[in-house]
């Protein structure tokens, strides 16, 4: 079995609990002293610190939004003073003020750890070679992944993301055993190399750890049989950490959480009601070892459901099934929920269209329409129109079937979709509501 901290990995949850309590009442204790926006909070519930005495107490305490984070732009949500901190990253957001948060150096140390796991539970070590093309920068994918494979002693190649050619090259070269980067671009990378005539024979490739947008299953196999290698996803959010807040062993049944750092729940988003194990629900994280940037009851929007019995692999952490998506990221369409997810396996299932998607939503006299653009392969193309409309009546029936509404498919030229080299951009909404 491959662990990096065997000891907190596969702790006796009883155990695990006693420690995680600790940590909670200190962290509550510390942003009570620390940061005026929470003592406002709690005040104005009727809290205080000595009223959290038990796991349970956690539900007692208010969310923490991202609203609040910029409210509070830049360092307004800081526990300690600018000093102690060494390191400042943001989430890029597409709207407003990015998310700003900060990092002490113990936080650092605490990074360093968590990806450590990730990328042992991924089956790296001192002898692996990291090539690092997530975005090194305020974004945390790059530096995140860096800190951990420099703890556990690999060989890393910090190049970045982009420069899709030369990647590559290196890759072959270098002898890359490990890639970091979103899946969107592991796949963009598997298509340039085909088009440079490298065969996938030519790496010594093992494993990948990709994460930063939702994927989906038939993804992930498209990607393993792409590249010949075995594709974990790990997760994480700027607010919360970085890349290492949850990982995927080699059994890969979902994603551990590393909860002696990260306290999650699952919530109602709509009521904010804690839900039970195995529901699906909104993803809530409390840090109960940061300093920098403590957050109690973080709303992630992302939409998960969580594990506690004990995986094959030992572990004991907790584990949260793959995002099925962004409670933001949602598209709502004639009143149904869709998550573009749901259409990305559907696609992918067929094999005979290209993981390349996109889906453009519009309202045509007060009516939803979702028309989404589907690469076909190249082999498909120089098909007959005969054919290519076949194909098309078969993925509109197979979306319809799976959706419960209707959608208007339209197959384009291969290469046409838009490729990207970090989080892909699958959703243009040009509904003025
Ligand atoms: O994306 C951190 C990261 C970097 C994670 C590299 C994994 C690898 P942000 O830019 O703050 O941080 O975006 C966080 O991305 O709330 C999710 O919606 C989404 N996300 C991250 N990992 C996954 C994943 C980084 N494995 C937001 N599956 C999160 C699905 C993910 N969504």
């Amino acid at each position: 079995m491959r662990y990096w901290d065997e000891h907190m990995e596969c702790m006796e949850r009883g155990t695990l609990q006693e420690i995680q309590l600790k940590r909670l009442v200190e962290t509550v204790k510390r942003v009570y002293t620390s940061v005026p926006y929470y003592r406002k909070k709690m005040q104005e519930l009727g809290l205080i610190p000595e009223d959290i005495k038990d796991l349970s107490d956690l539900q007692k305490l208010p969310f923490t939004t991202k609203q609040d984070l910029r409210d509070n732009y830049p360092y307004g949500l800081f526990a300690v003073p600018l000093s102690e901190i060494v390191r400042i990253h943001a989430s890029s957001g597409t709207t407003g003020k990015p998310t700003v948060v900060g990092y002490t150096k113990h936080d650092i140390g605490i990074w360093s750890e968590v990806m450590a796991r990730t990328l042992v539970a991924a089956g790296a070590d001192k002898h692996s070679f990291v090539q690092i093309a997530y975005g090194y920068g305020l974004f945390t994918g790059g530096l995140g992944v860096h800190y951990g494979a420099e703890r556990i002693g690999a060989s890393v190649i910090p190049i970045s993301s982009g420069n899709t050619k030369r990647q590559i090259q290196l890759m072959v070269d270098f002898g890359t055993t490990v890639l970091a980067c979103t899946p969107s671009y592991a796949l963009y990378l598997a298509e340039t190399m085909e088009e440079m005539g490298i065969d996938k024979s030519q790496l010594k490739l093992k494993s990948g750890v990709f994460g930063a947008e939702p994927w989906s299953e038939n993804m992930r196999k498209e990607i393993e049989s792409k590249l010949n290698i075995k594709a974990y996803d790990i997760y994480g959010l700027s607010e919360v950490i970085g890349p290492g807040v949850a990982f995927e062993c080699e059994y890969q049944c979902g994603m551990h959480i590393n909860e002696d750092h990260f306290l999650p729940e699952i919530i109602n988003p709509e009521t904010g009601e804690v839900l039970s194990e195995g529901e699906y629900g909104e993803l809530v994280f409390t840090t109960i070892t940061k300093e920098g940037l403590p957050l109690i009851r973080y709303r992630t929007r992302d939409i998960t459901a969580l594990h506690y019995d004990r995986c094959k692999c030992g572990r004991t952490l907790v584990r949260m099934e793959k995002v099925i998506g962004r409670t933001d990221d949602m598209i709502i369409i004639k009143g149904v929920n869709v998550f573009p997810s749901q259409i990305e396996s559907v696609l992918l299932e067929m094999g005979e269209v290209e993981p390349h998607y996109q889906l453009i939503v519009d309202r045509v006299n007060n009516l939803d329409v979702l028309e989404v653009l589907v690469e076909v392969s190249e082999r498909m193309f120089s098909d007959e129109v005969r054919k290519l409309e076949q194909l098309e009546k078969k993925i509109t029936k197979a979306i319809e079937d799976t959706l419960g509404i209707s959608v208007k498919v339209r197959l384009v030229e291969p290469k046409t979709i838009e490729r990207s080299e970090g989080k892909a951009k699958r959703v243009i909404d040009k509904r003025k509501i």
